[in-house]
Order: structure tokens, then sequence, then C-alpha cells
């Protein structure tokens, strides 16, 4: 793979001129190019929205699964196959709402896999309602009246859940952004990235104008540093990096929030309980044997399923 395209599809892109996703693509194949990603070691996973379709753009393995079920997809394929890249993207009524449940999930295990929230403040595809990352009272033209829910803050759920690694990144900063999914990428256990993607057919809040003159970064600060070194260390830094979770308006930090490599991943642990069996012989290449023998009988097989074999001929 020499060249960023490479890892591009050739089918026509149909998100609106000028939305963040754009931005978001450029950067995760870039992150691709870059960390010389394999295309058969690497899936890309996505829920139902506009952020959903951004697998049929990447020339990598790529489901497009339910509105909302992209992390337990993404789970059973890790499980399955540890030596996979495995790359979640979602929008935030996706991964926040419908999804919030296995968003929290991941967390806790700390699976080795990397989520992306193209975070644009709206459900984009279904025309703009108010997703779970609009704040309250807010109006968007998409809505009648103004929002009537709360809404939930991304980066201190993700800290809250277990996340060890936390980032916010910005979708029209394509060089930071490759950076930090590769970053990402280069973690081992559950990484969050939250972008803000501005979507200009449906949010007038949160424009590229808005984020222009808000971001600001977290590496520019003087002393900041979000690596957890020392486990003594783990619950100052979280809180730090609640605090900054906690700026949004005339000031937007993006960057690095926290980052811990000590936590053990969920592929370590039940490496642990299979005492060893795991993950060096992934469970998709095992063979289920009784007393000494394997349980799959080839002839029962065919007979059971010889309305769906296809016979590959030459
Ligand atoms: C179970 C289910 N509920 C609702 C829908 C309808 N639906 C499709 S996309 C979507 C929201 C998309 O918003 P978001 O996840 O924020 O992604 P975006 O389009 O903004 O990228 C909804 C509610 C659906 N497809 N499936
Ligand atoms: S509706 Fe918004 S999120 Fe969807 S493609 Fe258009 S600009 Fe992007």
């Amino acid at each position: 793979m020499e060249h960023e395209l490479n890892y591009r599809t050739d089918l026509w892109i149909d998100w609106c001129p000028g939305c963040g996703n754009f931005g978001i693509l450029a950067a995760v194949t870039r992150a691709m190019k870059d960390l010389r990603l394999d295309p058969s070691k690497t899936v890309v996973v996505s829920g139902i929205g506009c952020s959903g379709k951004i697998p049929h753009y990447i020339n990598v393995n790529g489901v497009h699964t339910l509105h909302g079920r992209a992390i337990p997809f993404a789970t059973g394929i890790k499980i399955a196959n540890p030596d996979l890249t495995i790359l979640v993207h979602g929008g935030d009524g996706d991964l926040l709402g419908i999804g919030a449940g296995h968003f929290v999930a991941l967390g806790r295990r700390n699976l080795d896999i990397v989520v992306m929230l193209h975070n644009n403040g709206v459900y984009g595809l279904t025309k703009g309602q108010a997703s779970p990352t609009l704040p309250l009272n807010s109006k968007t033209k998409g809505l009648n009246l103004p929002n009537i829910q709360g809404s939930v803050n991304p980066i201190a759920l993700a800290l809250a859940s277990g996340y060890t690694f936390v980032a916010r990144g910005y979708a029209f900063d394509g060089n930071h952004l490759s950076e930090l999914i590769k970053k990402a990428i280069q973690h081992r256990g559950a990484a969050f990235i939250d972008i803000l993607q501005p979507c200009v057919t449906f949010n007038d809040i949160y424009t590229a104008d808005f984020y222009r003159k808000a971001i600001y970064k977290l590496e520019g600060e003087e002393g900041w540093d979000p690596v957890v070194r020392e486990p003594a260390e783990t619950e100052e830094k979280i809180l730090r990096a609640m605090r900054k979770a906690m700026e949004w308006g005339e000031k937007i930090p993006i960057g690095i929030f926290y980052e811990n490599p000590a936590i053990t991943t969920f592929e370590d642990r039940l490496s642990d309980i299979l005492r060893g069996s795991y993950p060096k012989k992934s469970p998709s290449k095992s063979v289920i044997e009784k007393d000494g023998k394997s349980i799959f009988n080839a002839e029962i097989f065919e007979e059971l399923f010889k309305d769906f074999i296809i016979e590959v001929k030459g």
C-alpha cells in the first residue's frame, strides 16, 4: 500500500458536500496508510446513519450493521479472531443513544477495539432530530422547538466506563486527527475518539466556523501529560481528564485526554481463564472435540446444508 487512495474504494460518496465525514474518511485512510495496515486483517464496523456508510468507502473488510449495534458486532469479530485490527464508526445517536449500553460495556471490558464517534449533534440520516450530544435548550434548524433533553458528555462517559484511551479530534484538522487515530490503533485496549463533525445540512450551531474559533490543542498546554505511568497516578489523571471534558463553548479542547496502557485487555482476561489456549488459537479456528475427536461430521453438514452449498468449478 503505497498511497492512501489505495485504501479508498471507487464508490461514489453520497454525503452532502462540505460534510465533516469527508475529513474523517481522509484521516482514517491516512492512518491506515501510515501504519501500513493489512486490509485482509483490518475490519471497519459501522451502525446506521450518515456515519454508518463509511465501510463502503474504505478498501478493507467492512460490515455495515444495525443502528446501535456496531460495538457488539465488533466485539464478536475481535473475540473470534484477536489478530484483527477493528475500527468502529458510529454517529452520536448510534453510539450514545440506542447503542449506549454497548458503548459502556466495551469500556468495562477494555477489548482492543477503536471506537470513533462522528459527533455532529444531530441525527443526520433521519433529517436533523436532536441527538444525545445536543445540549438542552439548543435549537438547530431541523427542530421546531428547542431541545428539551439534556446531553451526554462523550468524553466523561468514556472515562467513567473504563476506556483506556480517550481522545477528541476535529474532522477538519486532518493531520491531528490521523495522528490520534494512529495512536488509538497502536494502543492495546478500548480506545475512544470523539470526533467533532460539522453537519452542514442540519446543524447550524456547531459549524466549521464555530469550531475554528473555539478549538485548542491539549498538547499545547504546559504540563499536560495524559499518560498513566504508575497505577498510583490513575485517579489524578482521570480527574484531570474529567475536568477538561467539562470545557465546552468558547474553549473546546482536542487531543488525548487520558491514556492508560497498563490495564489488562478482555483478550488477556479470557486467555487467563482459558489457561493459555486463547488467543494463540483463535476460537474461529478451533476444532470442537469430544473425547479427543472432532464432533464436526462433514457428511451430516453437507446433508443439512446441501441446498446452500455452491460448487466452485475449475
Ligand atoms: C432500531 C432502529 N431505530 C431507528 C432507526 C432509524 N434511524 C436510522 S439512522 C438514525 C439516526 C442517525 O443518527 P446518528 O446515529 O447520530 O448518525 P448520523 O446520521 O448523524 O451520522 C435513526 C434513528 C433504525 N434504522 N433502526
Ligand atoms: S446530513 Fe449532515 S451528517 Fe449527513 S451527510 Fe449531510 S452533512 Fe453529513
